[in-house]
Protein backbone atom coordinates (compact mmCIF):
# COMPACT_ATOMS: atom_id res chain seq x y z
CA UNK A 1 0.00 0.00 0.00
CA UNK A 2 1.59 3.30 -0.80
CA UNK A 3 0.20 6.60 -0.64
CA UNK A 4 -0.82 6.85 -4.29
CA UNK A 5 -3.05 3.93 -4.31
CA UNK A 6 -5.91 6.04 -2.34
CA UNK A 7 -5.89 9.76 -4.18
CA UNK A 8 -5.51 11.63 -1.06
CA UNK A 9 -8.94 13.36 -1.20
CA UNK A 10 -10.46 10.01 -0.72
CA UNK A 11 -8.47 9.86 2.33
CA UNK A 12 -10.55 10.94 6.07
CA UNK A 13 -8.54 14.28 6.74
CA UNK A 14 -8.18 14.52 10.94
CA UNK A 15 -6.51 17.91 11.77
CA UNK A 16 -5.39 18.76 15.49
CA UNK A 17 -5.57 22.06 16.41
CA UNK A 18 -4.69 23.49 20.23
CA UNK A 19 -1.40 25.83 21.77
CA UNK A 20 1.56 25.56 21.49
CA UNK A 21 2.53 22.77 23.48
CA UNK A 22 -0.53 21.18 24.21
CA UNK A 23 0.85 17.74 22.98
CA UNK A 24 -0.76 17.62 19.44
CA UNK A 25 2.63 16.20 17.58
CA UNK A 26 3.34 14.16 20.66
CA UNK A 27 -0.29 12.54 20.35
CA UNK A 28 -0.20 12.03 16.89
CA UNK A 29 3.27 10.06 16.96
CA UNK A 30 1.19 8.46 20.05
CA UNK A 31 -1.32 7.08 17.65
CA UNK A 32 1.32 6.59 14.42
CA UNK A 33 3.14 4.55 16.56
CA UNK A 34 0.50 2.04 17.82
CA UNK A 35 -1.19 1.67 14.23
CA UNK A 36 2.37 0.42 12.29
CA UNK A 37 1.88 1.35 8.80
CA UNK A 38 2.71 5.27 8.85
CA UNK A 39 3.04 5.40 4.91
CA UNK A 40 4.16 9.22 4.02
CA UNK A 41 5.33 11.75 6.80
CA UNK A 42 5.15 14.89 4.57
CA UNK A 43 6.85 17.25 6.29
CA UNK A 44 6.40 21.70 6.01
CA UNK A 45 8.25 24.34 7.59
CA UNK A 46 7.61 25.63 11.05
CA UNK A 47 4.70 27.70 9.81
CA UNK A 48 3.16 24.93 7.36
CA UNK A 49 1.32 22.27 8.61
CA UNK A 50 2.16 18.50 8.79
CA UNK A 51 0.19 15.73 6.34
CA UNK A 52 0.60 12.32 8.05
CA UNK A 53 -0.82 9.69 5.79
CA UNK A 54 -1.37 6.48 7.38
CA UNK A 55 -3.89 3.08 7.65
CA UNK A 56 -5.92 3.30 11.23
CA UNK A 57 -8.36 0.85 11.81
CA UNK A 58 -10.88 0.48 11.30
CA UNK A 59 -11.38 4.06 9.90
CA UNK A 60 -9.15 2.60 6.71
CA UNK A 61 -6.89 5.70 5.02
CA UNK A 62 -6.57 8.88 6.78
CA UNK A 63 -4.16 11.93 6.99
CA UNK A 64 -3.37 13.12 10.38
CA UNK A 65 -2.88 17.07 10.08
CA UNK A 66 -0.22 18.52 12.45
CA UNK A 67 -0.94 22.33 13.23
CA UNK A 68 1.27 25.14 14.31
CA UNK A 69 0.47 26.24 17.99
CA UNK A 70 -3.14 28.66 17.55
CA UNK A 71 -1.65 31.07 20.62
CA UNK A 72 1.34 32.18 18.75
CA UNK A 73 1.91 36.13 18.81
CA UNK A 74 3.32 38.65 16.23
CA UNK A 75 3.60 38.98 12.87
CA UNK A 76 4.83 35.43 12.06
CA UNK A 77 2.35 34.09 14.54
CA UNK A 78 -0.50 35.89 12.82
CA UNK A 79 0.65 34.03 8.88
CA UNK A 80 1.03 30.43 11.06
CA UNK A 81 -2.70 30.94 12.67
CA UNK A 82 -4.10 32.13 9.12
CA UNK A 83 -2.31 28.79 7.54
CA UNK A 84 -3.60 26.85 10.47
CA UNK A 85 -7.46 27.65 10.43
CA UNK A 86 -7.42 27.49 6.46
CA UNK A 87 -6.65 23.34 7.78
CA UNK A 88 -10.57 23.65 8.10
CA UNK A 89 -11.40 23.83 4.85
CA UNK A 90 -10.72 20.31 3.97
CA UNK A 91 -11.13 18.99 7.52
CA UNK A 92 -13.47 16.31 7.94
CA UNK A 93 -12.93 15.88 11.86
CA UNK A 94 -11.47 18.29 14.06
CA UNK A 95 -9.72 17.79 17.36
CA UNK A 96 -8.64 20.47 19.95
CA UNK A 97 -6.14 19.55 22.03
CA UNK A 98 -6.15 21.06 25.78
CA UNK A 99 -3.32 20.53 27.58
CA UNK A 100 -4.90 19.52 31.47
CA UNK A 101 -2.33 21.12 33.26
CA UNK A 102 -3.68 24.52 32.00
CA UNK A 103 -7.12 23.78 31.21
CA UNK A 104 -9.68 24.93 29.04
CA UNK A 105 -9.08 29.08 28.12
CA UNK A 106 -10.98 31.29 25.60
CA UNK A 107 -9.08 30.35 22.67
CA UNK A 108 -10.07 26.55 22.47
CA UNK A 109 -13.67 27.43 23.04
CA UNK A 110 -13.68 30.05 20.50
CA UNK A 111 -11.97 27.29 18.19
CA UNK A 112 -14.85 24.78 19.63
CA UNK A 113 -17.38 27.46 18.47
CA UNK A 114 -16.07 28.34 14.77
CA UNK A 115 -15.16 24.68 13.94
CA UNK A 116 -18.78 23.31 14.92
CA UNK A 117 -19.99 26.57 13.12
CA UNK A 118 -18.54 25.14 9.93
CA UNK A 119 -20.37 22.01 10.47
CA UNK A 120 -16.85 20.07 10.99
CA UNK A 121 -17.66 17.04 13.72
CA UNK A 122 -14.71 17.80 16.42
CA UNK A 123 -13.66 16.06 19.42
CA UNK A 124 -11.77 17.72 22.63
CA UNK A 125 -8.48 15.57 24.05
CA UNK A 126 -7.53 16.35 27.29
CA UNK A 127 -3.89 15.94 27.21
CA UNK A 128 -1.32 15.51 29.97
CA UNK A 129 -3.79 13.35 32.42
CA UNK A 130 -0.33 11.96 34.11
CA UNK A 131 0.07 15.32 34.96
CA UNK A 132 -3.51 15.58 36.59
CA UNK A 133 -3.08 12.36 38.50
CA UNK A 134 0.29 13.41 40.34
CA UNK A 135 -1.37 16.95 40.97
CA UNK A 136 -4.59 15.24 42.63
CA UNK A 137 -2.79 12.17 44.44
CA UNK A 138 -6.23 10.49 43.37
CA UNK A 139 -6.01 10.02 40.04
CA UNK A 140 -9.10 9.03 38.55
CA UNK A 141 -11.72 10.73 40.11
CA UNK A 142 -9.71 14.12 39.39
CA UNK A 143 -9.56 13.11 36.10
CA UNK A 144 -13.32 12.67 35.76
CA UNK A 145 -13.95 15.91 37.51
CA UNK A 146 -10.99 17.57 34.86
CA UNK A 147 -12.39 16.06 32.05
CA UNK A 148 -16.58 16.69 32.76
CA UNK A 149 -15.26 20.57 33.29
CA UNK A 150 -13.53 20.61 29.99
CA UNK A 151 -16.58 18.83 28.29
CA UNK A 152 -18.73 21.70 29.77
CA UNK A 153 -16.38 24.47 29.25
CA UNK A 154 -15.86 23.02 25.40
CA UNK A 155 -19.07 22.19 24.77
CA UNK A 156 -17.54 18.79 23.33
CA UNK A 157 -17.07 15.45 24.24
CA UNK A 158 -13.94 15.44 25.80
CA UNK A 159 -11.15 12.58 25.83
CA UNK A 160 -8.48 11.67 28.50
CA UNK A 161 -5.57 10.94 26.93
CA UNK A 162 -1.88 11.01 28.18
CA UNK A 163 0.72 10.87 25.11
CA UNK A 164 3.51 10.72 27.44
CA UNK A 165 2.37 7.74 28.71
CA UNK A 166 0.30 6.40 25.67
CA UNK A 167 -2.53 5.82 27.62
CA UNK A 168 -6.00 6.19 26.43
CA UNK A 169 -6.13 5.72 22.65
CA UNK A 170 -8.33 2.68 22.32
CA UNK A 171 -10.83 5.20 23.61
CA UNK A 172 -9.60 7.93 21.39
CA UNK A 173 -10.10 6.00 18.61
CA UNK A 174 -13.40 5.26 19.21
CA UNK A 175 -14.36 8.21 19.84
CA UNK A 176 -12.90 9.41 16.19
CA UNK A 177 -14.13 6.49 14.60
CA UNK A 178 -17.78 7.53 15.95
CA UNK A 179 -17.28 11.19 15.21
CA UNK A 180 -16.73 10.95 11.51
CA UNK A 181 -19.82 11.73 9.40
CA UNK A 182 -21.31 8.54 8.03
CA UNK A 183 -22.38 11.08 5.16
CA UNK A 184 -18.60 10.46 3.43
CA UNK A 185 -20.08 7.17 2.10
CA UNK A 186 -23.61 8.09 1.18
CA UNK A 187 -22.27 10.16 -1.74
CA UNK A 188 -21.14 7.72 -4.31
CA UNK A 189 -20.39 8.51 -7.91
CA UNK A 190 -23.22 6.50 -10.21
CA UNK A 191 -23.36 3.76 -7.76
CA UNK A 192 -26.57 4.92 -6.15
CA UNK A 193 -28.72 5.48 -9.70
CA UNK A 194 -27.12 1.75 -11.22
CA UNK A 195 -28.39 -1.66 -9.98
CA UNK A 196 -26.92 -5.12 -9.95
CA UNK A 197 -26.84 -6.54 -14.33
CA UNK A 198 -27.13 -2.61 -15.42
CA UNK A 199 -25.09 -2.17 -18.32
CA UNK A 200 -23.22 1.60 -17.79
CA UNK A 201 -21.15 2.84 -20.89
CA UNK A 202 -18.99 5.31 -20.42
CA UNK A 203 -17.04 7.41 -23.07
CA UNK A 204 -13.56 7.98 -22.71
CA UNK A 205 -11.82 10.03 -25.96
CA UNK A 206 -8.12 8.72 -26.25
CA UNK A 207 -6.96 12.27 -27.45
CA UNK A 208 -3.50 14.52 -27.31
CA UNK A 209 -4.71 15.46 -23.54
CA UNK A 210 -5.29 12.32 -22.49
CA UNK A 211 -2.51 10.64 -20.39
CA UNK A 212 0.07 8.20 -21.54
CA UNK A 213 -1.14 4.10 -20.64
CA UNK A 214 -4.11 4.77 -18.32
CA UNK A 215 -7.54 6.38 -17.69
CA UNK A 216 -8.11 9.80 -15.90
CA UNK A 217 -8.58 9.38 -12.17
CA UNK A 218 -12.31 10.06 -12.68
CA UNK A 219 -12.87 7.76 -15.20
CA UNK A 220 -11.12 5.19 -13.44
CA UNK A 221 -13.29 5.89 -9.93
CA UNK A 222 -16.82 5.92 -12.21
CA UNK A 223 -15.56 2.25 -13.51
CA UNK A 224 -14.62 1.40 -9.60
CA UNK A 225 -18.00 2.54 -8.42
CA UNK A 226 -20.04 0.88 -11.07
CA UNK A 227 -18.42 -2.29 -10.36
CA UNK A 228 -19.21 -1.69 -6.44
CA UNK A 229 -22.52 -1.80 -7.62
CA UNK A 230 -22.69 -5.54 -9.23
CA UNK A 231 -22.83 -3.54 -12.55
CA UNK A 232 -21.03 -3.82 -15.74
CA UNK A 233 -18.88 -1.21 -17.29
CA UNK A 234 -18.69 -1.01 -21.01
CA UNK A 235 -15.54 1.46 -22.11
CA UNK A 236 -15.15 2.68 -25.63
CA UNK A 237 -14.01 6.01 -27.63
CA UNK A 238 -16.83 8.67 -28.61
CA UNK A 239 -15.96 6.95 -32.45
CA UNK A 240 -17.22 3.31 -31.54
CA UNK A 241 -20.20 4.58 -28.98
CA UNK A 242 -23.03 4.11 -32.00
CA UNK A 243 -21.81 0.50 -32.98
CA UNK A 244 -21.27 0.06 -29.26
CA UNK A 245 -24.56 0.87 -28.18
CA UNK A 246 -26.15 -1.15 -31.34
CA UNK A 247 -24.17 -4.39 -30.03
CA UNK A 248 -25.28 -4.36 -26.35
CA UNK A 249 -28.80 -6.26 -26.95
CA UNK A 250 -30.12 -4.24 -24.06
CA UNK A 251 -30.64 -0.72 -23.06
CA UNK A 252 -28.22 0.65 -21.07
CA UNK A 253 -29.18 2.33 -17.93
CA UNK A 254 -26.93 5.29 -18.70
CA UNK A 255 -24.03 6.63 -20.72
CA UNK A 256 -21.33 8.60 -19.77
CA UNK A 257 -19.42 10.57 -21.68
CA UNK A 258 -16.15 12.86 -21.51
CA UNK A 259 -17.81 16.45 -21.44
CA UNK A 260 -15.60 17.48 -24.35
CA UNK A 261 -17.69 15.34 -27.02
CA UNK A 262 -20.96 15.51 -25.29
CA UNK A 263 -22.31 17.24 -28.52
CA UNK A 264 -21.23 13.85 -30.64
CA UNK A 265 -22.24 11.24 -27.79
CA UNK A 266 -25.57 13.11 -27.63
CA UNK A 267 -26.20 12.73 -31.11
CA UNK A 268 -25.20 8.54 -30.96
CA UNK A 269 -27.18 8.14 -28.10
CA UNK A 270 -30.73 7.24 -28.26
CA UNK A 271 -33.07 10.15 -26.92
CA UNK A 272 -34.73 7.31 -24.25
CA UNK A 273 -31.23 6.49 -22.93
CA UNK A 274 -29.93 8.60 -20.36
CA UNK A 275 -27.09 10.40 -20.73
CA UNK A 276 -24.67 12.22 -18.58
CA UNK A 277 -21.21 13.38 -18.04
CA UNK A 278 -18.43 12.57 -15.91
CA UNK A 279 -18.14 16.16 -14.77
CA UNK A 280 -21.46 15.95 -13.73
CA UNK A 281 -21.50 12.98 -11.54
CA UNK A 282 -18.36 14.93 -10.22
CA UNK A 283 -20.59 18.00 -9.53
CA UNK A 284 -22.88 15.94 -7.72
CA UNK A 285 -20.20 13.81 -6.14
CA UNK A 286 -18.42 16.80 -5.25
CA UNK A 287 -21.04 19.29 -4.35
CA UNK A 288 -24.31 20.52 -4.84
CA UNK A 289 -25.29 19.45 -8.38
CA UNK A 290 -28.68 21.93 -8.38
CA UNK A 291 -26.86 24.92 -6.95
CA UNK A 292 -24.41 24.91 -9.89
CA UNK A 293 -27.15 24.30 -12.60
CA UNK A 294 -28.60 27.47 -11.03
CA UNK A 295 -25.22 28.93 -11.51
CA UNK A 296 -25.02 27.71 -15.31
CA UNK A 297 -27.92 30.63 -15.61
CA UNK A 298 -25.83 33.44 -14.89
CA UNK A 299 -23.52 32.79 -18.13
CA UNK A 300 -26.50 34.26 -19.80
CA UNK A 301 -27.30 37.18 -17.38
CA UNK A 302 -23.62 38.51 -18.01
CA UNK A 303 -23.12 41.54 -18.97
CA UNK A 304 -20.21 44.00 -20.81
CA UNK A 305 -17.06 44.68 -18.40
CA UNK A 306 -18.21 41.43 -15.75
CA UNK A 307 -15.68 39.92 -14.02
CA UNK A 308 -15.80 35.64 -14.18
CA UNK A 309 -13.57 33.51 -12.21
CA UNK A 310 -11.99 30.61 -13.75
CA UNK A 311 -10.60 28.30 -10.83
CA UNK A 312 -8.99 24.98 -11.73
CA UNK A 313 -7.65 22.79 -8.60
CA UNK A 314 -4.95 21.05 -9.83
CA UNK A 315 -1.70 22.60 -11.78
CA UNK A 316 -1.36 20.58 -14.61
CA UNK A 317 0.24 20.93 -17.83
CA UNK A 318 -1.48 23.27 -20.06
CA UNK A 319 -2.12 22.51 -23.74
CA UNK A 320 -2.28 24.98 -26.47
CA UNK A 321 -6.28 24.94 -26.49
CA UNK A 322 -6.27 24.45 -22.52
CA UNK A 323 -10.13 24.08 -21.48
CA UNK A 324 -9.68 26.37 -18.59
CA UNK A 325 -7.43 29.01 -19.90
CA UNK A 326 -8.69 29.39 -23.50
CA UNK A 327 -12.01 27.16 -24.24
CA UNK A 328 -14.51 28.10 -21.47
CA UNK A 329 -13.51 31.57 -22.09
CA UNK A 330 -14.03 31.64 -25.73
CA UNK A 331 -17.47 29.46 -25.18
CA UNK A 332 -18.70 31.77 -22.57
CA UNK A 333 -18.33 35.02 -24.50
CA UNK A 334 -19.88 33.05 -27.55
CA UNK A 335 -22.38 32.26 -25.32
CA UNK A 336 -23.30 35.19 -23.75
CA UNK A 337 -22.29 37.70 -26.75
CA UNK A 338 -20.80 40.02 -23.92
CA UNK A 339 -17.28 41.28 -23.86
CA UNK A 340 -16.28 39.55 -20.08
CA UNK A 341 -12.41 39.97 -18.20
CA UNK A 342 -11.67 36.49 -17.07
CA UNK A 343 -8.84 35.50 -13.73
CA UNK A 344 -7.80 32.56 -13.12
CA UNK A 345 -7.47 31.10 -9.98
CA UNK A 346 -5.17 27.79 -9.37
CA UNK A 347 -4.04 25.28 -7.36
CA UNK A 348 -5.52 25.03 -3.61
CA UNK A 349 -5.76 28.39 -3.14
CA UNK A 350 -9.15 29.73 -3.53
CA UNK A 351 -9.47 33.95 -3.67
CA UNK A 352 -10.49 35.01 -0.12
CA UNK A 353 -13.30 37.28 -1.38
CA UNK A 354 -14.65 36.72 -4.83
CA UNK A 355 -17.57 39.24 -4.40
CA UNK A 356 -16.20 41.14 -7.52
CA UNK A 357 -17.19 38.38 -9.85
CA UNK A 358 -20.28 38.20 -11.63
CA UNK A 359 -19.58 33.81 -11.98
CA UNK A 360 -17.56 31.66 -11.00
CA UNK A 361 -16.75 28.66 -13.51
CA UNK A 362 -15.01 25.73 -11.11
CA UNK A 363 -12.84 22.48 -12.33
CA UNK A 364 -14.59 19.12 -11.78
CA UNK A 365 -12.75 18.95 -8.60
CA UNK A 366 -11.28 15.73 -8.81
CA UNK A 367 -8.36 16.73 -6.60
CA UNK A 368 -10.52 18.32 -4.27
CA UNK A 369 -12.37 16.46 -1.29
CA UNK A 370 -16.56 17.23 -1.14
CA UNK A 371 -15.81 19.42 2.22
CA UNK A 372 -12.96 21.51 -0.02
CA UNK A 373 -15.45 21.34 -3.02
CA UNK A 374 -18.64 22.41 -0.58
CA UNK A 375 -16.48 25.10 0.87
CA UNK A 376 -16.02 26.95 -2.12
CA UNK A 377 -19.30 26.49 -2.86
CA UNK A 378 -20.56 27.81 0.08
CA UNK A 379 -17.94 30.81 -0.18
CA UNK A 380 -19.37 31.70 -3.64
CA UNK A 381 -23.03 31.48 -2.21
CA UNK A 382 -22.45 33.49 0.80
CA UNK A 383 -20.74 36.39 -1.25
CA UNK A 384 -23.57 35.84 -3.71
CA UNK A 385 -21.71 34.83 -6.44
CA UNK A 386 -23.05 32.12 -8.93
CA UNK A 387 -21.12 29.58 -9.20
CA UNK A 388 -21.15 27.12 -12.26
CA UNK A 389 -18.46 24.01 -13.01
CA UNK A 390 -16.99 22.85 -16.34
CA UNK A 391 -19.20 20.25 -17.01
CA UNK A 392 -22.44 21.90 -16.41
CA UNK A 393 -21.42 24.98 -17.87
CA UNK A 394 -20.31 23.14 -21.34
CA UNK A 395 -23.51 21.51 -21.03
CA UNK A 396 -25.35 24.76 -21.06
CA UNK A 397 -23.68 26.52 -23.44
CA UNK A 398 -24.15 23.68 -25.77
CA UNK A 399 -27.97 23.49 -24.96
CA UNK A 400 -27.56 19.78 -23.68
CA UNK A 401 -27.70 20.48 -19.79
CA UNK A 402 -31.43 19.50 -19.61
CA UNK A 403 -30.42 16.23 -20.94
CA UNK A 404 -26.85 15.78 -18.56
CA UNK A 405 -28.63 16.28 -15.24
CA UNK A 406 -31.98 14.59 -16.43
CA UNK A 407 -31.04 11.42 -14.45
CA UNK A 408 -30.89 13.26 -11.19
CA UNK A 409 -34.21 14.41 -9.84
CA UNK A 410 -32.41 17.28 -7.16
CA UNK A 411 -30.96 18.92 -10.28
CA UNK A 412 -33.65 18.82 -12.87
CA UNK A 413 -35.87 20.35 -10.46
CA UNK A 414 -33.33 22.77 -10.29
CA UNK A 415 -33.36 23.14 -13.92
CA UNK A 416 -37.15 23.75 -14.18
CA UNK A 417 -37.27 25.94 -11.31
CA UNK A 418 -34.30 28.10 -12.98
CA UNK A 419 -37.06 28.03 -15.53
CA UNK A 420 -37.66 30.38 -18.44
CA UNK A 421 -34.55 31.34 -19.27
CA UNK A 422 -33.87 30.64 -22.47
CA UNK A 423 -30.85 29.32 -23.17
CA UNK A 424 -28.15 30.61 -25.67
CA UNK A 425 -27.06 29.16 -29.19
N1 LIG B 1 3.64 15.18 31.03
C1 LIG B 1 3.29 15.13 29.76
N2 LIG B 1 3.97 15.87 28.84
C2 LIG B 1 3.59 15.79 27.55
C3 LIG B 1 2.49 15.00 27.15
N3 LIG B 1 2.34 15.16 25.81
C4 LIG B 1 3.30 16.03 25.40
N4 LIG B 1 4.05 16.41 26.46
C5 LIG B 1 5.18 17.35 26.42
O1 LIG B 1 4.71 18.63 26.09
C6 LIG B 1 5.65 19.31 25.24
C7 LIG B 1 4.97 19.76 23.96
O2 LIG B 1 4.56 18.62 23.20
P1 LIG B 1 4.31 18.70 21.64
O3 LIG B 1 3.75 17.43 21.22
O4 LIG B 1 5.50 19.19 20.95
O5 LIG B 1 3.19 19.84 21.61
P2 LIG B 1 2.60 20.64 20.36
O6 LIG B 1 3.28 21.96 20.33
O7 LIG B 1 1.14 20.82 20.67
O8 LIG B 1 2.82 19.83 19.14
C8 LIG B 1 6.77 18.34 25.01
O9 LIG B 1 7.81 18.64 25.91
C9 LIG B 1 6.16 16.99 25.35
O10 LIG B 1 7.12 16.07 25.80
C10 LIG B 1 1.82 14.23 28.15
O11 LIG B 1 0.85 13.48 27.89
N5 LIG B 1 2.25 14.35 29.42
MG1 LIG C 1 3.83 20.41 17.35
Amino acid sequence: MSLNDTPRSSRLHIAFFGRRNAGKSSIINAITKQDIAVVSPVKGTTTDPVYKAMELLPLGPVVFIDTAGLDDEGELGELRKKKTLEVLNHTDVAMIVVDASCGVTALEQQLAADIRSKGIPVLGILNKCDLVADLSGSGPERQAAEVQRAEEELGLKVMPVSALEERGFKELKKALTAAVPEEEDKFRIVGDIVSPGDLVVLVTPIDKAAPKGRLILPQQQTIRDILESDAIAVVTKEHELRETLESLGRKPRLVITDSQVFLKAAADTPKDVALTSFSILFARNKGDLAELVRGARAIGRLQSGDKVLIAEACTHHQQPDDIGKVKIPRWIRQASGKEIQFDFANGMKFPDNVTDYALIVHCGGCMLSRRQMQWRIEQARAAGVPIVNYGVAIAYVQGILERAVAPFPLARLAWEEAGQQPQPL
